[in-house]
């Protein structure tokens, strides 16, 4: 069932070599790595993955030598199960408070608009918990727009929020013990689901989605968080109320103590858009010059800068090659004589709005009481011998 795509792409001919050519060309330049260079692990590695079902395929931070994460190296969540959709028996309805519920199969939805974006998914919970530092990736997605369908269908004055249903379920247990079998479902409002820059995705870098990434069908919207993204979709439901689920009221809820007036005001958010952040991803070397390349993402990017254990705030060089407003931006920086032994590596990003990626001791990410949305600043160990 995976041919249809790739019968097309060789359908294209010239035109479609010419730009897979463009597209590897691209990948290639865009990554600062020097020809001979050693990469040095890093000393503090993750321990073993306690739920290997929910999380596969963590990117291992080393390996990235690709401003393109490619499919096979690419992480994927599931809280759920992890259906594997016949596409012939697949549809995505349109149900609710619209004028014309409707179903379309998944050539309807190719038949209609293309539209692509290069767009990182991260996982809100990155970073956040000891076992989870690979919960990111970079890809090129492409599908059909979201908004053009669900006015289409005729949204009713009533409808503020849309609910987007995934084929995965599980079983839910509630505080107060009621238990019941429930899809996975993340929901927007009516005024972010009809985001032109929302696309129902059926390619992921150029092949049909894999199963762990939502073969037939997912949402990718871009700038926010991984949860956002639903994969396996197969209904999306217009709503005349805020949807309060698991995955928007209860899990996926940061808890913040905040400041008001000098008062601690304890608040609970619903995860949405991506925030401000950057990593140390390697540090190579070449005999005795020494670089350290990171990633950054989750805002316009200005700056980012970094920090070899107490010392100055040094500002990386950032490769600008790619031009995406939703993709990571690779940087280095050149580390002169490092003294053999121990060594904290930290980054920090700053937004074009000067916005800073949070230390870990600021309020924001110290008052937070949650792992979720840890954008705090990452320090990675290296031992240079
Ligand atoms: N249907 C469904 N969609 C889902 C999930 C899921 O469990 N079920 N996990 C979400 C989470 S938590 C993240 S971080 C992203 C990850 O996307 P990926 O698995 O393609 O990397 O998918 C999101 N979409
Ligand atoms: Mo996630």
């Amino acid at each position: 069932m995976h041919h249809l795509p790739r019968r097309e792409f060789i359908g294209q001919g010239g035109a479609a070599l010419a730009a897979l050519a463009f597209f590897q060309s691209r990948v290639a330049h865009a990554f600062p790595t020097r020809a001979g260079e050693k990469v040095i692990k890093w000393l503090d590695q993750l321990p073993p993955n306690p739920v290997p079902e929910v999380i596969k395929n963590q990117l291992v931070w080393e390996d990235l030598d690709s401003w393109v994460t490619p499919n096979d190296r690419f992480f994927s969540i599931a809280h759920f199960n992890r259906p594997v959709i016949d596409e012939s028996k697949w549809k995505l309805e349109i149900s609710g408070l619209v004028n014309k519920p409707t179903a379309l199969t998944l050539a309807d939805i190719k038949a209609r608009p293309r539209q692509e974006v290069t767009f990182t998914v991260e996982c809100s919970g990155n970073t956040g918990l000891p076992f989870f530092n690979g919960g990111i990736g970079n890809a090129r997605w492409a599908g059909t727009p979201l908004a053009p369908i669900l006015k289409e269908a005729g949204v009713l004055d009533s409808g503020i929020e849309v609910v987007f249903w995934g084929a995965d379920k599980g079983e839910i247990k509630r505080a107060d013990d009621v238990k019941f079998t429930q899809n996975f479902a993340r929901s927007m409002s009516l005024a972010d689901a009809m985001d032109p820059k929302n696309i129902l995705c059926y390619e992921m870098n150029g092949t049909p989605l894999p199963p762990d990434n939502g073969f037939p069908l997912r949402l990718i919207a871009p700038g926010w968080y991984g949860i956002a993204n639903a994969k396996w979709l197969q209904r999306i439901d217009v709503r005349d109320q805020r949807f309060e689920n698991r995955f928007m009221g209860r899990d996926y809820v940061t808890l913040r103590e905040e400041d008001h007036n000098g008062e601690t005001v304890w608040v609970e958010t619903s995860v949405g858009r991506a925030r401000l952040k950057s990593a140390p991803a390697r540090v190579t070397h070449i005999s005795n010059d020494y670089r350290i390349v990171g990633a950054a993402w989750g805002g316009p990017i200005d700056r980012v800068e970094v920090k070899v254990d107490d010392g100055p705030w040094m500002r990386a060089t950032i490769d600008d090659t790619d031009k995406a407003d939703f993709a990571w931006k690779m940087w280095s920086v050149d580390w002169a004589k490092p003294s053999a032994g121990e060594h904290t590596v930290t980054s920090r990003a700053v937004s074009t709005g000067g916005q800073v990626q949070p230390a870990m001791d600021d309020p924001i990410i110290a008052k937070k009481h949650t792992y979720w949305e840890s954008n705090g600043q990452v320090t990675r160990h290296v031992n240079i011998v």
